[in-house]
């Protein structure tokens, strides 16, 4: 395959003013009718005239009126073309019926959708299909579907036909066409100029009782950013379109945004709290990128991280503000460390914005989104709340209507702030994991941190600009020096806090202000004391975690027993009722073994599974043994005695709830939790339930039941799937994954429930890791399998080998030879090809 290098970018030799697009819809033999005028760039290097185009059937091509027969190649179409402005016409058949990848036109259920970013709208018509060539788009879509949509403003429609124009100038990857047997859920917003919106979610005959929520985060999406960004929508209608097969969670397109139905359909009997909290952010996310991704989009795939980093950064404030921000920074990070990390410190490695590639798809990764989104954050630390808002307010007006870079990005803020971003820019050119360590001084009141960093496995790494948000804490426990963010620049570095009375305890890396491996040697008693009194609630919930890993990582290196002061803390916390449950929640979970597993690896141990599959277990049942006098009460008293409500309030005592009975289960054989699944009346209590009778192995009966119950429901069978496996016991992984993938509502060409069995699988760490191979064995048979119908989930499915060198001799040569046997597959696609060589390489 070839590779795309940034350095090569050379901008489109024409440009575009609009597009006329005829869709006469049929399954097998769509015919899409194009005509485009092209007109001179003024200031592009001479080139060829070429249009992407593949699997399409070319049934004609004329320029200016008169037919031509252009070369064609599985990429496309090149011709000689007239010197000044033309007009180009084409007609070309597809075949959305029999589009498995998903890219592109494709069917679902019955019904015509698309997904055109990064590159589908080449499999729909020849077109410059990048994203610095920007039209305006009029579409006429002919069929004898009741629903017909495209971007824009809906224009003339009748007798089995329906027209679109959409006046704001955008690149082809936004384009979207859907037509079916739809129904609406209808609503409307004012904006802040007083213009009325017509809002939509539509949806397939059935599902209209799952879309009350998804309207209610878009109206607050729409208001939070005209108040918090002073933007405001710029179309008379938004459309949202559920849609059963997707490869990701959901799409920008102009107008109308087509999501996967897991990621916007939901009611409480259906959905857990924490499906609508990601409902909630990623309606926001899509809502968002109407200005971060449309109005301002990349200039080539390379800038992917220019809207997404920037978009997860909008809605990660907008959680925020909708629910708790301690809660959601927590999470994040706890995000970031499971999906980030990995890939950061493996053979997937790449910088925030990537220099090469093969397969753009393959670049829609948790560095490019959620460490762009850090970077943003990072850059909003240095230079302050009203800076930043003043650079984004430059960003809109300089460059609304544009395709840009991250240069673009970046002088917007050295421009209005006057700050030199040279060094900065690192963060976008580097790959890694920074690690940061410290050492900490005392000398007559002035108590002094010298912090040096450096990246693991990258020679080149040049220092980084880091925000390192301290706060220093009393021998009380009182908070002497409020929270200061030391702005490091060197390889190693020096900060002074004087006039002190005592030593300090200080509280480093607060928020977790920059994405960095912290290596800090604190003692136990240090690390208590932070939990019991720092005032950064990230930092109290970080020394909690520590805390949590050093005791695991004891169990398994030393065969110690469980820490009786790290419990006794712990204890006090989770018990302490003027803390938000939510919180408590998080403070209970434990490091997942994946997580344990790269922190041992960090440490120079090689991680066993089983050993941490077996200390975990051991952990948990002596907290259970240990607070087996009030698990039952403080469960009791996380009741909620209201209708059902998804905000933070009742669904942070459910997390609580559903963790406390988790540990209960340790002491009742399930007796609880059967009593929970019996009763419940919403999706959260009933799954919980579930999960904690899948560990407790009692969940036989259970099962049967919610199958009878929700089998005409695919998204709550997806969770079916998902359950047992993710959550029983890891000699049964393997073979629970296998026979279900017997089972006949196992749909494997359906991503969602691909990943519900082997994301599952995945996540099952030594249930995926057993030692005679089973789980890598089965994983490739089915990525084999896939490969043929969907390259692109595929090739995402495929990173969950990205650890593979951490682990023993005997796992890592299975592992490799399944990743060899992958590599083989006579006609593996692009995708795959290229995510096993990095893999591999
Ligand atoms: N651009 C899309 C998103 O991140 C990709 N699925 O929202
Ligand atoms: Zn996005």
């Amino acid at each position: 395959p070839q590779t795309i290098y940034l350095e090569d970018y050379t901008p489109f030799g024409w440009r575009i003013a609009e597009v006329h697009l005829t869709f006469r819809l049929a399954p097998h033999a769509t015919r899409v009718l194009s005509r485009i005028r092209f007109d001179p760039a003024p200031d592009a290097p001479e080139q060829d005239f070429f249009l992407h185009g593949e699997d399409l059937t070319l049934i004609r091509a004329a320029i200016d009126g008169a037919e031509i027969t252009p070369a064609l190649s599985p990429q496309g179409l090149r011709c000689a073309v007239p010197d000044g402005s033309f007009t180009f016409e084409t007609e070309v058949e597809i075949a959305p019926a029999a589009n498995t990848a998903l890219e592109g036109l494709y069917m679902s259920n019955g019904m015509y959708c698309t997904q055109c970013e990064a590159e589908g709208f080449r499999k729909i018509t020849y077109y410059p299909d990048r994203p610095d060539v920007m039209a305006t788009f009029t579409v006429r879509i002919e069929g004898t579907e009741p629903v017909k949509l495209s971007n824009g403003n809906p224009g003339g429609s009748g007798n089995g036909y329906a027209e679109w124009h959409d006046p704001w100038p955008k690149p082809a990857y936004l384009f979207a066409l859907v037509a079916g047997d739809l129904v609406n859920h209808p609503g409307s917003f004012t904006t802040m100029s007083g213009k009325e919106v017509a809002l939509n979610i539509w949806v397939r005959p059935g599902d209209e009782n799952k879309c009350a929520w998804g309207m209610e985060s878009l109206i607050a999406s729409m208001r939070w950013d005209e108040k918090v960004y002073g933007r405001e929508y710029d179309l008379d209608v938004f459309n949202i379109v559920a849609v059963d097969d997707f490869n990701m969670g959901a799409m920008e397109n102009k107008g109308l945004n087509v999501f996967n139905s897991s990621c916007v359909l939901a009611s409480p009997e259906t959905s857990t709290d924490a499906n609508f909290e990601r409902i909630e952010a990623i309606i926001a996310h899509e809502y968002f990128h109407n200005w971060t991704g449309n109005r301002i989009t990349c200039r080539d795939w390379f800038q992917l991280c220019l809207k997404e980093g920037l978009t997860v950064y909008r809605d990660s404030q907008f959680t925020s503000d909708m629910r708790s921000p301690e809660v959601k920074r927590i999470g994040d990070v706890i995000d970031l460390r499971a999906r980030q990390f990995p890939e950061d410190q493996g053979p997937l490695s790449h910088p925030v914005r990537p220099e090469s590639f093969q397969e753009i798809n393959n670049f829609y990764t948790a560095t490019v989104y959620e460490k762009g989104a850090e970077v943003i954050g990072m850059l909003k630390r240095l230079v302050g709340d009203d800076a930043y808002a003043k650079a984004l307010d430059l960003y809109f007006d300089r460059h609304d209507g544009q395709a840009c870079t991250i240069e673009d990005w970046l002088a917007v803020f050295q421009d209005s702030t006057g700050r030199d971003l040279t060094q900065f820019k690192r963060w976008y050119s580097q790959p890694g994991t920074p690690h940061l360590s410290v050492t900490e001084d005392w000398q007559d009141g002035t108590f002094t941190l010298t912090f040096a960093q450096h990246t693991p496995g990258q020679q080149d790494a040049q220092p980084q600009v880091l925000p390192i948000a301290v706060g220093l804490l009393g021998p009380n426990g009182d908070e002497v020096a409020p929270t200061r963010v030391l702005e490091m620049t060197e390889t190693r570095q020096s900060f002074a806090f004087d006039g002190l009375g005592a030593r300090p305890v200080p509280s480093i890396l607060r928020g977790f202000s920059a994405p960095v491996v912290l290596e800090r040697a604190t003692s136990a008693s240090e690390k208590s004391f932070l939990l019991a009194h720092d005032t950064d609630a990230f930092n109290r919930w970080e020394a909690n975690r520590d805390l949590a890993r050093a005791c695991l990582e004891a169990m398994v290196t030393e065969g110690t027993e469980p820490d009786d002061a790290w419990l006794g803390a712990l204890e006090q916390v989770v018990r302490d009722d003027t803390l938000d449950p939510a919180f408590r929640a998080l403070m209970l979970a434990l490091p997942t073994q994946a997580e344990m597993a790269q922190h041992l690896h960090a440490n120079g141990v090689t991680p066993d599974p089983d050993a941490l599959y077996a200390a975990s277990e051991s952990l948990r049942n002596a907290m259970a043994a240990r607070w087996s006098g009030w698990l039952g009460d403080l469960r009791a008293a996380c009741t909620v005695d209201a209708p059902y409500d998804p905000g933070a309030g009742q669904s942070g005592k459910r997390a609580l709830g559903g963790a406390l009975l988790a540990l209960l289960t340790r002491l009742d054989g399930g007796a609880a939790a059967q009593a929970q699944f019996d009763a419940a009346d919403n999706m959260t209590l009933q799954l919980g339930a579930l999960g904690c009778l899948v560990q407790a192995g009692t969940e036989h009966a259970a099962l049967a039941r919610f199958a009878e119950q929700w089998r005409g429901d695919r998204l709550v069978m997806d969770k079916w799937f998902a359950l047992q496996v993710a959550a029983t016991a890891p000699e049964n992984a393997a073979t629970r994954a296998e026979a279900l993938t017997r089972h006949p509502d196992f749909d494997w060409k359906n991503p969602n429930r691909f990943r519900a069995v082997f994301g599952s699988l995945a996540m099952n760490h030594a249930g995926f890791h057993a030692r005679d191979g089973r789980g890598y064995r089965l994983l490739a048979d089915w990525l084999i399998r896939l490969d043929e119908k969907n390259p692109q989930t595929t090739a995402r499915m495929c990173s969950v080998f990205q650890t593979w060198r951490r682990y023993d001799n005997a796992r890592q040569a299975l592992m490799k030879a399944e990743l060899e046997r992958l590599a083989a597959k006579p006609g593996l696609s692009r995708d795959v090809t290229e995510m096993v060589t990095r893999l591999l390489g």
